[in-house]
């Protein structure tokens, strides 16, 4: 009996262009990814920016999808898809304003860190642009955090009052 189905959930970010259309085009390239099966999309909310003040809200999503491809080929997938959305790197500080960013946030219970990629995300705990639409499709997902696991409703119910 084949075991749960690695599931891996990639955290999307816009606040720059039409951010709507960009989220929604950013998953239908993640579903053409060979190896990626998409499973299941937030609710996409807006949420204050956290980082240089003078940007604009995004618009913040998380996606549950299901990859028979390692996590490194996955990552490389996602900045391909960022890069054809207009993402430029080399132009932009951290934190600041972007038209698409792809975190992968976990990938089943692999713990990754390598120069370049690391998961779990490291900052999935303090963030509510990423608890938030992650509590609606994977309110029991155990996430590691200095304190230990906890789930994602009880880090959620941690942040302070938005
Ligand atoms: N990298 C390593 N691990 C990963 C991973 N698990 N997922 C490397 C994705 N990338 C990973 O990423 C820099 C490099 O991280 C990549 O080339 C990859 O090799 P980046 O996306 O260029 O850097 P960044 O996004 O500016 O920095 P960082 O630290 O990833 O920031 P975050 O945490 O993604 O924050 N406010 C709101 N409201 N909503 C947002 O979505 N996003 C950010 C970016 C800031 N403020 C925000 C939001
Ligand atoms: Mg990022």
């Amino acid at each position: 009996m084949p075991g749960n189905p690695t599931i891996a959930v990639i955290g999307i970010g816009s606040n720059l262009g039409h951010r709507h259309a960009t989220i929604h085009a950013a998953v239908r390239d993640l579903a053409r990814v060979p190896g990626v099966r998409v499973r299941r999309l937030s609710p996409i909310i807006e949420t204050d920016p956290v980082g240089p003040p003078e940007q604009g809200p995004y618009l913040n999503a998380v996606v549950l999808v299901q990859p028979a491809l390692e996590p490194r080929a996955l990552l490389d997938a996602m900045l391909t898809i960022e890069r054809s959305h207009g993402r430029d790197r080399a132009r932009e500080q951290r934190w600041g304003p972007r038209t698409l960013d792809l975190d992968l946030l976990t990938f089943g219970d692999r713990i990754i860190d390598e120069p370049g990629l690391t998961v779990p995300h490291p900052r999935i705990a303090e963030r509510a642009f990423v608890l938030r639409p992650l509590e609606f499709v994977a309110p029991r997902l155990p996430i590691f955090t200095p304190d230990g696991l906890r789930t994602v409703s009880s880090l959620a119910r941690m942040l302070r009052p938005q």
